[in-house]
């Protein structure tokens, strides 16, 4: 047994579907050729793609109202990093963890590392929450954390995040991300000004403490749980954030944080051309941050954020190295199921932007060509890249069909029976 799989569970799994890929890569293989494309250049790309789990996604989300818990979640961290091992073992994109300090705290930080480096895994961030109280806390966040009116519950905001980087360098994490629930849900409740102030001083503190080589991630977000306004709303106002931190602070993009209607994909060419585009958070979601599974409502959305993502990649912009997680809620699906095919529609989109013809592009722009513009965009997005997604999942191991072979795997069902309901790990609501 390997990741909590049966040994020889992905092998067996994929040879039904072995032939049928090699025929299909083939035949778009050739299709390729004749739009001048190499298809094994891009199916090595899909096997560099990286995109880290969040510990909280491995359990059952849920929402103001109600949490459904399925069966067999994991009860501590430990369990799920054996949930996110096996999402890994699956789609061979997933190695990196981030943890949520303090719902995954972890007794013995080493003890945990060296566990999640056994089975291929290693921590790639920290995220500390000040949004809700801890029991025994000294102050409450009910009106705030970093940016709170009094220092002392802003000191103990503080505490906590220096305390996520102790955690984290233990773990050999090498970013730290804040998100904060700070703001006011009435005109008036909050200075909007002096709360930013505060914010910015609280964080600087946090800032000067950071691990070398360690970069800090702040993620906006323009309502939720604060209703009226937050501290950190927008691009802009993180941005302003990241750039008078300094060099080692980014602006973190969750897709769900923005108002209706923003055009992400251009925040985040902003972000980029500006040197200040941290990281990822995605998801989906139809009305605000539902935390739907990546790619399952705007697929089209995705694609258009790869396509400003791998436009600045081969420009070879410098400094660019955004770090990618996914950070849904799953409410009504096995969370695992949802990771993996959330992970697949991620290498899915930098696939298909690698196929925007760029020099076709520049060529339309230049000759203000709208419809053709369009149109080569269009191209490279109803690519079926499928059997390249495929064939990078199987020659790095991984299942050619993930949540069939996790279906078949019977993993579920061994961690319901071993995993009894009862207690379990903190996170729910995200
Ligand atoms: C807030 O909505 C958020 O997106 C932040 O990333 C948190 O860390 C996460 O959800 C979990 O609450
Ligand atoms: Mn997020």
């Amino acid at each position: 047994m390997s990741a909590g799989l049966e040994d020889g569970l992905i092998a067996g799994e994929n040879a039904p579907h072995l032939a049928a890929l090699e025929q299909d890569y083939e035949h778009l293989g050739r299709q390729l050729a004749r739009r001048g494309v190499d298809i094994e250049r891009l199916t090595e790309r899909a096997m560099r793609v990286r995109v880290a789990v969040p510990s909280w996604g491995v359990g059952t989300g849920g929402t103001r109202f109600a949490r459904f818990p399925g069966p067999g979640e994991p009860r501590d961290v430990y369990e799920k990093i054996d949930d996110c091992a096996v999402i890994h073992a699956l789609v061979r994109v997933t190695p990196g963890v981030s943890i949520h300090i303090p719902w995954d705290r972890p007794e013995r930080p080493a003890d945990l590392r060296a566990f999640a480096e056994a089975r291929g895994l290693f921590f790639e961030s920290t995220n500390s929450n000040t949004f809700e109280d801890q029991p025994g806390q000294a102050h409450s966040y009910k009106f705030g954390s970093l940016s709170h009116t009094d220092a002392a519950v802003r000191d103990q905001a503080v505490a906590h995040n220096l305390e996520c980087l102790r955690i984290g360098a233990a773990l050999g994490a090498r970013a730290h991300t804040v998100w904060i629930g700070d703001g006011g849900n009435f005109p008036g409740q909050v200075h909007a000004r002096r709360a930013l102030d505060r914010y910015l001083e609280s964080l600087g503190r946090v800032y000067a403490a950071l691990p070398d080589g360690w970069r800090l991630l702040i993620e906006h977000k323009l309502y939720e749980p604060a209703f009226y306004s937050t501290v950190l709303n927008d691009w802009g106002t993180s941005y302003y954030c990241a750039r008078a931190l300094g060099e080692r602070a980014f602006s973190l993009v969750d897709l769900g944080h923005h108002a209706p209607n923003v055009n992400i994909p251009q925040v985040v060419a902003r972000l980029i051309q500006f040197g200040k585009l941290g990281g990822f958070h995605f998801n989906d979601s139809q009305y605000g941050d539902d935390d739907l599974d990546t790619g399952s409502v705007r697929p089209f959305q995705l694609f258009l954020i790869f396509n400003e993502l791998v436009d600045a990649e081969l420009d070879g912009v410098p400094g660019f190295d955004p770090a990618y997680m996914l950070d849904q809620s799953h409410n009504v699906t096995d969370p695992l199921e949802s990771l993996m095919t959330s992970a697949v529609e991620v290498v899915r989109a930098c696939v298909q932007a690698h196929l925007v013809d760029r020099g076709a592009l520049a060529e339309c722009q230049r000759r203000n060509d709208a419809v053709m513009a369009l149109q080569t965009l269009k191209r490279a997005f109803t690519t079926d890249v499928a059997a390249i997604l495929g064939m990078a999942r199987a020659r790095a191991g991984g299942a050619i069909d993930p949540v069939a072979a996790y279906r078949a795997s019977g993993y579920r069902q061994r961690a319901a029976a071993a995993r009894p309901a009862g207690r379990r790990a903190g996170a729910g609501i995200v």
